[in-house]
Parts: structure tokens; C-alpha cells; sequence
């Protein structure tokens, strides 16, 4: 290869790196806390790593924010991975959702209701929808398959990630 060609290669999939860096720490507990001001919200700062417990938590809060949504949590690595549904979690076969990954919450999130003050992020009222556990069946990168213990939800879903995008596909697996 040309040194110049290899150059701009090598600076291309520099700039790759620090993009999906950058994704990541849009994504991490540290985004989590940088966009919230502890002293108003009753929202948890974050201090528990790990909760011991059977199963994995997962929770699903109902978010009545400027446009209403539905937070599906699933603790992954320590904290409380995330996903903004715009639209009622599927129940039944044949529906699938749109899931837009947000940034890490903190294990302790699985627990809150209450409402978020005006002025503050995500401001509105949070309340627990479903909750219970979950088994990880197969995760990859851009897949996950878990079977959910909830209330409403029940059964083996799907997460899917279009290509390197935040957005992904929840659906309940057949
Ligand atoms: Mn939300």
C-alpha cells in the first residue's frame, strides 16, 4: 500500500475508534450522572455495583416525559442497560417495537418511581409497568435473546441492533 493510502487508512479507522468510544461513553452510567442534578431529582446516583440475586433484574417503567415511553432495563456488566420504547412493550407474537439504546442506569434505577421535576432531565412521572427477571440465552453484539419472568411480559424476546446504530428491534420470539 502506498504510504500516503495507508495513512488515510490508518486515520480512518482512527476516527472509527474514537467514534465508537465516543458511543460508548454516550451510553455509560457517566452520562447517566452527567446529565442529572442530584440535589432535585430523587433519582439514585448510582453507588450499588452488583445486586446478588437470582436471575438478572428486569424492569420496565412507564415514562409519562414530553412524549410518553417505556424504559426496558436489563442489568448487563453491573449496571442497568437501556432501551426508550416509544410504544407499549409487545405482549403477543407479531408485534415489534422499536428500542432506542440510552445511556447505563444504576442497578438501584430498578426501584424508582416518583416524579422527576420540571427543568430536570427527563422531567415527568416514572412508574414501575413490569418487573421481575431474566435469563440471557445468547448475547452477541448485535443480538441479544433473553427469556423474561415479568408480570406482563413472559417469555423469550429479541433484541436486535440495526448496524451500528443505537436503534433496535424488541420483539417476543416465537
Ligand atoms: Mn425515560
Amino acid at each position: 500500500m502506498p504510504h500516503i493510502a495507508m495513512r488515510i487508512a490508518e486515520k480512518e479507522r482512527y476516527i472509527t475508534v474514537v467514534a465508537s468510544q465516543i458511543h460508548r461513553e454516550e451510553l455509560s452510567l457517566k452520562a447517566y450522572r452527567r446529565k442529572r442534578n442530584f440535589r432535585k431529582t430523587a433519582e439514585p446516583k448510582g453507588e450499588i455495583k452488583v445486586v446478588p440475586t437470582e436471575g438478572k433484574i428486569y424492569v420496565i417503567q412507564k415514562h409519562a416525559a414530553t412524549h410518553l415511553h417505556y424504559d426496558l432495563r436489563l442489568e448487563m456488566d453491573g449496571v442497568l442497560r437501556s432501551w426508550a420504547v416509544p410504544k407499549e412493550p409487545p405482549m403477543s407474537l407479531n408485534v415489534k417495537r422499536l428500542a432506542v439504546q440510552v445511556e447505563d442506569h444504576p442497578i438501584e434505577y430498578a426501584n424508582f418511581q416518583g416524579v422527576i421535576p420540571e427543568g430536570e432531565y427527563g422531567a415527568g412521572t416514572v412508574e414501575i409497568w413490569d418487573k421481575g427477571t431474566y435469563n440471557l440465552i445468547d448475547r452477541k453484539e448485535n443480538k441479544l435473546i433473553v427469556e423474561i419472568n415479568g408480570n406482563r411480559l413472559n417469555g423469550a424476546y429479541v433484541l436486535l441492533r440495526f448496524k451500528a446504530d443505537r436503534n433496535w428491534l424488541f420483539f417476543k420470539k416465537k
